[in-house]
């Protein structure tokens, strides 16, 4: 029977993990990681709502809303649910490191087609050498005289930043530092020259250039206009990130909620089940759609507004709690001298609680014991894990929201090597362990917390 339950187990955490990995390859931009959970959310029956619109919100129901196509909030009205009650949260983000188009790209240097980018968030740039990449994003096009936002993304490889060769750079083992502005510049692939060579040569940079196919090599401008079916004067606009693979954590967020809904447990909920995924964290949220912006609030309020309750809002604070799910870093076994923790974990033994009495993480004793509450009724293992007093540390949307929201907040992390880096790299077995303590939390919170804690 052991043996039958292992295998049973270990087919669990592969299948979660493949599922989790054709979430990476869909979601290769934040307007991506938002089509792909909007796709996900109305084949589980969730209706999409709109903010400018007004919302009849009724029990045991579930519904959607998402802000400039890259930041989206879910949530499962619970049938019990009254305002004032509480909100059970997971917060994650959309967003990752990436090179993004200027707006002007078109450079040409020594015979090349070159394609200007900039650095979005704290990359290790230096993964991005040598590696096949391709594009995806959003293009702002003009049809029947309207604004329309159209998803873009080709998966053969269009571009390659190389690396110079070791005979002109012999230390470059010892130390490679690329300067941002001369040696990240991704040169268009030979596949899109080959398509360019049937149009005109494209030649000079994009300084004065008049519109916006003049502002970027035919190769790119073909390779957009081909795709998306529409003539160079129809593109206005475009947020497009280079791509090779990405990191998106929140899919076990959005699974659990899902897979929370099935059972009829939310029936019997007093709160409302949320998960609530920002643009922009990886440049500090500070944006329309990013965790600093009052989206979270706006919608919470607006759940929470009740005639004749005025104070419901401010009520349902402090009966609210959120997961703030990001990544942590595993101790690097090639690295054990340089490792920032104090307290020592692996990358196989489970999420991590992540301190910082700086409030770089939001974590503290009391929603820490609540998570371990509900990891220990789930059996999922867990680990705590604060770096060095002399080591840097790093931070998330946890404590933004927990200032913004005066929500309790905690910081989890599956354990993770490379971060930052174009590929990075968790254990299989993080999916299953992050997806079953979300889902555990989703439907045990509200009575883990009567039990806990006292008002
Ligand atoms: C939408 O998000 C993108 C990417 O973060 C940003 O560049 C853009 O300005 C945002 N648009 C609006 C209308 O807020
Ligand atoms: C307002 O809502 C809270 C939380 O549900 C409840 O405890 C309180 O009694 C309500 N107040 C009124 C006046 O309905
Ligand atoms: C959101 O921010 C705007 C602008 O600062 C403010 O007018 C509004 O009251 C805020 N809404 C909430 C619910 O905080
Ligand atoms: C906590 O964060 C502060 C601010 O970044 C940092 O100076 C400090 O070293 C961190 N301490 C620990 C133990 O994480
Ligand atoms: C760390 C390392 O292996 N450095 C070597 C990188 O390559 C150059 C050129 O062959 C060597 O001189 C370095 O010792």
């Amino acid at each position: 029977l052991q043996s039958l339950m292992m295998k049973s187990s270990k087919e669990a955490v592969q299948s979660a993990a493949k599922e989790f990995l054709q979430f990476v390859n869909r979601g290769v931009s934040p307007y991506h990681v938002v089509e792909e959970c909007r796709r996900r959310l109305l084949q589980a029956g969730f209706v999409e709502l709109k903010e400018a619109e007004q919302w009849d919100i009724k029990p045991s129901s579930k519904y959607f809303v998402t802000r400039n196509f890259s930041s989206l909030i879910a949530f499962a009205v619970g049938g019990r649910f009254l305002p004032g009650n509480g909100f059970s949260m997971i917060g994650a983000h959309t967003d990752s490191p990436c090179l993004r188009v200027k707006p002007r790209s078109k450079r040409t240097k020594q015979g090349c087609l070159q394609v200007g980018v900039e650095c979005y968030g704290g990359g290790i740039w230096s993964t991005w050498f040598d590696r096949d990449l391709t594009i995806a994003g959003r293009v702002m096009v003009k049809s029947d005289g309207r604004l329309v936002h159209r998803l873009f993304h080709v998966s053969r490889p269009l571009l390659r930043i190389p690396h110079l060769a070791i005979h002109l750079q012999r230390d470059v083992n010892d130390s490679f530092g690329p300067n941002k502005e001369n040696h990240l510049v991704p040169i268009i692939a030979t596949v899109v020259q080959d398509e360019l060579e049937t149009g005109c040569a494209s030649s000079g940079d994009a300084s004065c250039a008049a519109n916006t196919a003049e502002k970027h090599h035919p190769a790119l401008v073909t390779v957009l206009c081909s795709e998306l079916g529409v003539e160079p004067e129809a593109l206005l606009d475009f947020e497009l990130c280079l791509t090779d693979t990405q990191p998106a954590v929140m899919t076990a967020a959005q699974n659990a909620l899902i897979e929370s809904c099935s059972g009829d447990s939310l029936s019997k909920d007093p709160n409302v089940r949320m998960v609530t995924l920002y643009d922009n964290e990886e440049v500090g949220s500070e944006s329309a759609q990013g965790a600093s912006s009052n989206l979270t609030e706006l919608i919470l309020s607006r759940l929470s507004a009740s005639a004749t309750n005025l104070t419901a809002f401010q009520q349902a604070a402090p009966l609210s709690f959120m997961i703030s799910a990001d990544m942590a870093h595993a101790v690097h076994p090639n690295y054990q001298s340089v490792q920032p923790h104090t307290h020592t974990h692996t990358h196989t033994q489970g999420p991590d609680q992540k301190f910082n009495s700086s409030q770089r993480y939001a974590t503290t004793a009391v929603t820490a014991s609540v998570v371990r509450e509900v990891a220990a009724r789930v059996g999922v293992p867990l680990q705590d894990v604060m770096v060095r007093n002399d080591s840097p540390c790093g931070s998330t949307i946890g404590p933004i929201l927990a200032a913004r929201l005066g929500v309790p907040v905690v910081d989890i992390g599956a354990p993770q090597l490379s971060m930052h880096s174009i590929r990075e790299m968790c254990c299989t077995s993080s999916v299953l362990q992050s997806t079953t303590l979300f889902r555990g939390y989703l439907e045990l919170f509200p009575s883990v917390r009567s039990s806990l804690l006292v008002d």
